[in-house]
């Protein structure tokens, strides 16, 4: 048994660069290459290994430190002592299998050419990256067309155990691209060709890793660690970071982290990190499979394929949406859905769905009303305001929802939200699509108010000029066809509210008074309602009710 320190490895000229993850702990039994620790510079993360098997008796370091090469990371027992000697003896050799020094000329194969101002195509090649060959490729920072400045990265190539991002050693404009994702890329491996702008090369002398010796840790190189940080590592190679370079947006985590949740296709972009300064973790990543098995979760992914499919992946078993060559059959034109298309098609869904909804059928007798109606307008010519039957059915769904509370509520879990006010949405038509503007406090208003109101918000969804205010708060929902036609329908009901009464065109039918028929204007009435919190008592004694107040208006004051 012998006690050793196991210190950072040469990690080239690249001194104070952060620990970001603490691997171990005190007594836990480590094999020789296994990560204690990642450290991390603006363009590159490396974990550094330990040289020897052994029990970690003390941890010399801490998150958020500083370390260098030769910084001594923890006291480690190990059995060999013939080891622990040439690991005390040779400490920054020890920690890492094959420290790859990289002087500053193996940058070379870029910076070489940047020395002379091409004329004409420049190829840009993977600079000495050690001995790391067959490095996959797992981000292409660039595309053909994009103006590029001298050192900035690239592509970002990984090892199991490093990332780096490769830069440019000339300012250009990229003509071509060499390489794509998951290729295999090694010193000297074109990644791009450039139209050179002149002047804007890299001289060798000025390549950032100008030190003698600018190793690569051994097991480094190539994790998907695209993000902000990066790590020192390759660090000769690594210019210094350029923000707003596109892995500014990547995700934080350490390579093997980065495998592991690429093993599992977990997008790590969705994870949320718990780590030192946000760093996702690998109980992170397990969290976040956790819970999108559940059900708890779904990725993007996920979301855009279950709308996009119509059932496939939505609902397991169901069939998928037929997929059809509409064009096989006869001329086709294909159109964009309007955005309110979309937005009111997912709530819609959504809707459907989730509500077990059931639609009673009614009919009101509105012979009386429709002559009052007509009247008010007659004498109200001159106001500029319309007065239509839907002003009438806002006042008789207060009146209906004050007697009925139940169908002025929200489900918000096992519990009910009561409301004591009374906003009523209308379903109204656009060119765009259907949308829903709110009444508020419709109870304190007065029919012509209700009217104006309603058909300025109703020019407003024409004019695509509702604001999120005018759509939001409704109590319940009113949907009317009257002015177009048909008999009865199914309305969708607008969540989170439980109810809503579609209408539809009123027509003379004749009614039976108990000695003859008589011709009475009859109004088609549909209410779907949630069965969740309404039963099929309520909504016959709603819909009758409601009837009633339209049959004899007078009755709303009662
Ligand atoms: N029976 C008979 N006639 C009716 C009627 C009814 N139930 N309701 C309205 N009318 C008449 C009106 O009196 C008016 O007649 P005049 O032109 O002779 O005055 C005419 O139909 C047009 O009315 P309107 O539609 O302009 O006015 P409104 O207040 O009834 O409705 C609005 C306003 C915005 C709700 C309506 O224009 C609209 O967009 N309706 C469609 C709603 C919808 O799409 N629902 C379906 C949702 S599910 O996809």
């Amino acid at each position: 048994m012998a006690l050793i320190e196991v210190k950072v490895p040469d990690i080239g000229d690249f001194d104070e660069v952060a620990i970001i993850e603490v691997l171990v702990k005190a007594g836990d039994t480590v094999k020789a290459e296994q990560s204690l620790i990642t450290v991390e510079s603006d363009k590159a993360s490396m974990e550094i290994p330990s040289s020897h098997a052994g029990v970690v008796k003390e941890l010399r370091v801490a998150l958020g430190d500083k370390v260098s090469t030769g910084s001594l990371v923890l006291m480690l027992e190990t059995a060999d002592v013939g080891a622990a000697a040439s690991a005390t003896a040779v400490p920054v050799a020890a920690p890492v299998a094959t420290p790859i020094a990289e002087p500053a000329a193996t940058m070379a194969p870029a910076s070489a050419a940047a020395a002379v101002v091409a004329p004409g195509p420049i190829e840009i090649t993977v600079p000495d990256i050690g001995d790391f060959d067959e490095v996959a490729v797992i981000e292409l920072l660039v595309k053909v067309g994009d103006t590029v400045t001298a050192e900035q990265s690239l592509i970002t190539v990984e090892s199991d155990k490093a990332s780096m991002e490769i830069p440019s050693s000339h300012a250009g404009v990229v003509k071509s691209l060499l390489v794509k994702l998951g290729d295999k890329v090694a010193k000297g491996t074109p990644i791009a060709v450039l139209e050179g702008v002149g002047g804007a090369a890299v001289a060798p002398a000025a390549a950032p890793a100008a030190s003698a010796s600018a190793p690569v840790s051994a097991p480094a190189v190539a994790s998907a660690e695209v993000a902000a940080p990066v790590a020192a590592v390759a660090a000769a190679a690594l210019p210094a970071h350029q923000p707003g370079t596109p892995s500014a947006a990547l995700p934080h985590a350490s390579p093997s982290i980065r495998k592991f949740a690429r093993e599992l296709g977990v997008p790590l972009a969705e994870v949320k990190g718990s780590g030192f300064k946000g760093r996702i973790t690998q109980t992170d990543v397990q969290n976040f499979v956790r819970t999108v098995m559940t059900g708890s979760l779904q990725t993007v992914a996920q979301q855009a394929k279950a709308p996009a499919a119509g059932s496939e992946g939505a609902f397991p078993g169901l069939l998928p949406w037929p997929k059809v060559d509409f064009a096989k059959f006869g001329p086709i034109e294909r159109k964009d859905m309007s955005r309110i298309k979309k937005i009111s098609g997912a709530n819609l869904h959504r809707n459907w769905v989730l509500i077990p909804h059931v639609t009673n059928h009614d009919d009101a007798d509105i012979t009386e009303l429709e002559a009052f109606r007509v009247q008010l307008n007659k004498e109200n010519e001159k106001s500029g305001v319309k007065v239509t039957m839907l002003a009438f059915m806002i006042k008789a769904a207060v009146a209906a929802l004050k007697k009925f509370p139940e169908f002025n509520s929200s489900l918000d879990g096992d519990q009910l939200v009561l409301k004591n006010y009374f906003h009523i949405g209308f379903a109204a038509d656009t060119p765009n699509g259907l949308v829903v503007p709110v009444i508020k406090d419709a109870d304190k208003k007065g029919i012509f108010q209700i009217s104006q109101e309603m058909s300025e918000l109703a020019k407003k969804a024409r004019d695509g000029k509702l604001g999120p205010a005018d759509m939001t708060g409704g109590c319940f929902s009113i949907s009317s066809l009257g002015g177009i036609g048909g008999k009865y329908f199914t309305p969708i009901i607008n969540a989170p509210e439980v109810a809503i009464m579609g209408v539809c065109k009123s027509t003379i039918e004749p009614k039976w008074d108990g000695q003859a028929f008589q011709p009475r204007l009859t109004l088609p009435l549909s209410l779907s309602w949630d069965h969740r919190v309404i039963d099929g008592a309520s909504a016959a004694r709603f819909n009758v009710y409601f009837a009633s107040l339209l049959a004899d208006f007078r009755r709303i004051v009662l």
